[in-house]
């Protein structure tokens, strides 16, 4: 591919349905935080100032261990520039973050109320001055168990609206069931939130088909390993459920040897409907615009694919009807 296809790949504009605010951070933004707390945050960095993880259970400890760094609302709102910053410099017109009132206010709706106040305020000058447009879906951490789930599933429902628009469930997939969370799906969907959850990426399509039955989510994050079971994939084509597909993560977490064995080529040749999202960007050494050339080479996908994948974005974005039609006549 020559250079002129590339830059012009990387120019696209983008919808990106997957991504953890945290997980989005600079790690010399939780550097520079740490220091202004005089805080030690052993451990996280390598010695050339990137994240340090050995695998997907150290990268969750190490991740939990840089939020730490993060302790006001003021600190979010930081971040949230950030991470916007970052968007817009990727071509980004339209992001779903993954928000967890665990690490916002420990759970209590009062100081959730506040984390959530001060992200919204710097989301919307982030608008305003940069065009990408954001919005939360609150999230529960599988690892953490259902019991602590059932608040976060309450800040949800209380600060549900046009912003806050989805709930999910992040975190360690090899600990108990998609079902032992239903409480609090049930409560997120009462209350009118859109429906996500990680699923399939350790465990199996088994996994997948828990998520869809046990919680009657609409969305999927990752779900990649659904690919095993071409009923299951038929079935996913069939009932429209959407898959937020994130590569580069998969591929340096271990998921996939490279990108050229992933399945997300595979998955949508059979008509599933895929996305394409970072998850945890510095984490993954990786951006919007580099997920999308590397796409690209691998597959060959070219402009018309990457135009069905951000139109299949816009319509299972979980905002409402006139922020999509203000999408779409971005995408042209
Ligand atoms: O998608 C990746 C890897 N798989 C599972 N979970 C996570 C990923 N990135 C972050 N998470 C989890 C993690 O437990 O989401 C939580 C983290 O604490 C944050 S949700 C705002
Ligand atoms: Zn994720």
């Amino acid at each position: 591919m020559d250079e002129e296809r590339i830059a012009a790949i990387r120019a696209l504009p983008k919808v990106e349905l997957h991504l953890h605010i945290e997980g989005a951070a600079p790690p010399g933004f939780i550097r520079g935080l740490a220091q202004e707390k005089s805080l030690r945050l052993d451990g996280v960095f390598a010695p050339d100032g990137s994240y340090a993880y050995t695998d997907f259970v150290h990268f969750l400890q190490i991740y939990e261990a840089a939020t730490s760094a993060l302790r006001s609302p003021e600190d979010y709102a930081r971040l949230t520039t950030a991470v916007l910053e970052e968007s817009a410099a990727n071509g980004v017109i339209y992001s779903e973050c993954f928000l967890s009132p665990d690490f916002c206010g420990g759970g209590d709706l009062g100081a959730w109320r506040e984390y959530l106040h001060a992200i919204r305020e710097a989301a919307d000058a982030a608008e305003r001055s940069m065009g990408v447009t954001l919005r939360g879906i609150v999230t529960c951490i599988r690892h953490f168990g259902p019991e602590r789930a059932k608040p976060v599933a309450l800040c949800a429902a209380e600060t549900a609206g046009d912003w806050i628009v989805g709930f999910g469930m992040g975190g360690d997939e090899n600990k108990g069931r998609q079902k032992d969370f239903a409480y609090s799906f049930d409560m997120a969907r009462e209350a009118g939130l859109r429906l996500t959850t990680h699923a399939g990426e350790w465990r199996g399509p088994g996994e997948v088909a828990d998520a869809v039955n046990d919680l009657r989510v609409e969305r999927i994050g990752h779900g990649v390993r659904a690919a095993e079971d071409l009923a299951l994939v038929d079935r996913l084509a069939e009932d429209g459920v959407v898959l937020e597909v994130c590569p580069g993560s998969n591929v340096t977490l271990g998921v996939y040897p490279k990108l050229g064995a992933h399945p997300i080529d595979k998955l949508r040749e059979r008509g599933v409907k895929v996305t394409v999202s970072t998850d945890d960007p510095p984490f993954f050494h990786t951006s919007m615009a580099d997920e999308y050339e590397a796409l690209a080479k691998t597959f060959g996908w070219d402009e018309e694919v990457f135009d069905e994948i951000a139109r299949t974005s816009v319509e299972a974005a979980f905002c409402d009807a006139d922020t999509k039609a203000a999408l779409l006549k971005r995408l042209g």
